[in-house]
């Protein structure tokens, strides 16, 4: 019979970080979803508004399921050179796209659930109408910091979480309520765009890395000026806070290939201005960049350059 310390040191064996379970109850913050929603601070994600009475109930996700093994992937490598000028891309964007990368190893986890007896495992990462936050407070794996982000004690939160629901029935993790931010605001201080607008809420329209990745059409100049040299995505909130201060350390498979350079080389990103679309394809066919495009990086250059 497999338990659920099987499923965890099988999932620290497929390089995971942590890995904890729960159930598919009634998500415990819907009513945080529902206002975020009506406030309209998911912009344009319309998709989100479409998710949301799956995102308030896991269970209507996956009717089969019985358990979500939910898992942490570490994206974490020291940059702090890298990013001192823009332009600037956020960590977890400078290798392949994690949506793949990570997905394989979470892929190979439920091959190795299947093979213990369960009938039935559905992958997510990101992608999906799961509110993957608040499942992996729920399953023990850290608590939502005032930057919105899923914190882990003694790790920080520069992680991706990605999930297996399966019809196995596995021992559930205590989630977790204790708050550890504290009178802590750095978060909220450093912004640059004032898009945290109160403790654990986020107007995504406000957002760096809204801005750079799902807006469509051109970025407004009053937050323009603040994107701080930002060019795909923020890690502002996550880098200034003192759990990733004190923790953050080691380096995850996104960090490794970012090393390469490949696509976060600065000689790389200058050209942007000036490829044509089959440069871009062949440069960054296959990573978080094609998601705006082409045109969308170069509005994102010049937005960047916009002086405050
Ligand atoms: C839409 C989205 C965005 C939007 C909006 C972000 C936001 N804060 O809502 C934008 C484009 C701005 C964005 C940015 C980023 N994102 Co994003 N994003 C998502 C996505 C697809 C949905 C999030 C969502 O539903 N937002 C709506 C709000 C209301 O929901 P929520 O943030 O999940 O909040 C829930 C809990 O916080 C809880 N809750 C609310 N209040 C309270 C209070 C208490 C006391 C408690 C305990 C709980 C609680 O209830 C909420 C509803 O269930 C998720 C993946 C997913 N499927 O969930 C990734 C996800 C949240 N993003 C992720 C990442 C990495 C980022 C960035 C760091 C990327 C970057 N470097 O640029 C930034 C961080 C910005 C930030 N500070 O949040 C990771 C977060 C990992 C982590 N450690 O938390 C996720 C989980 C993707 C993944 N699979 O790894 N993102
Ligand atoms: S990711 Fe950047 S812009 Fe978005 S909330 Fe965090 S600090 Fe603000
Ligand atoms: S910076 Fe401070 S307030 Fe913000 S999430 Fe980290 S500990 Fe919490």
């Amino acid at each position: 019979m497999i338990t659920a310390d099987i499923v965890k040191r099988w999932a620290e064996e497929a390089g995971f970080l942590a890995c904890g379970i729960t159930d598919l109850a009634p998500n415990a913050h819907a009513d945080a979803l529902d206002r975020w929603l009506a406030a309209g601070y998911g912009g344009t994600m319309r998709y989100i508004h479409r998710q949301a009475r799956k995102r308030k109930n896991p269970a209507l996700a996956d009717q089969e399921a019985r358990s979500a093994v939910v898992v942490l992937d570490s994206y974490y490598y020291d940059d702090s050179d890298q990013n001192a000028t823009p332009p600037k891309v956020a960590k977890y964007a400078r290798g392949k796209d994690y949506h793949d990368t990570m997905g394989r190893r979470l892929e190979q986890l439920a091959e190795r659930l299947r093979s213990a007896g369960a009938t039935h495992t559905r992958c997510y990462v990101d992608a999906g109408p799961i509110p993957e936050r608040e499942l992996a407070r729920r399953a023990g794996l850290g608590w939502i910091g005032k930057n919105a982000m899923l914190i882990r004690p003694g790790v920080g939160s520069f992680f991706f979480i990605g999930e297996i629901l399966t019809d196995l029935e596995l021992a559930l993790d205590v989630p977790v309520e204790t708050d550890h931010c504290g009178t802590c605001t750095r978060c909220i201080d450093a912004c640059p765009t004032d898009a945290i607008v109160e403790p654990r809420v986020v107007d995504a329209t406000r957002c760096i890395s809204y801005l750079t990745i799902e807006q469509k059409g051109p970025i407004p100049d009053d937050l323009a000026t603040k994107m701080d040299g930002w060019v795909f995505g923020c890690d502002i909130c996550n880098d200034v806070c003192p759990w990733n201060v004190r923790f953050a350390a080691g380096q995850g498979e996104q960090g490794e290939q970012g090393e390469q350079g490949e696509h976060g080389g600065r000689k790389l990103l200058a050209a942007i201005e000036r490829m044509n679309e089959h440069d871009f394809e062949v440069h960054f066919a296959g990573t978080p960049f094609s998601r705006p495009g082409l045109a969308g990086m170069r509005r994102n250059m010049k937005a960047a350059r916009t002086e405050r």
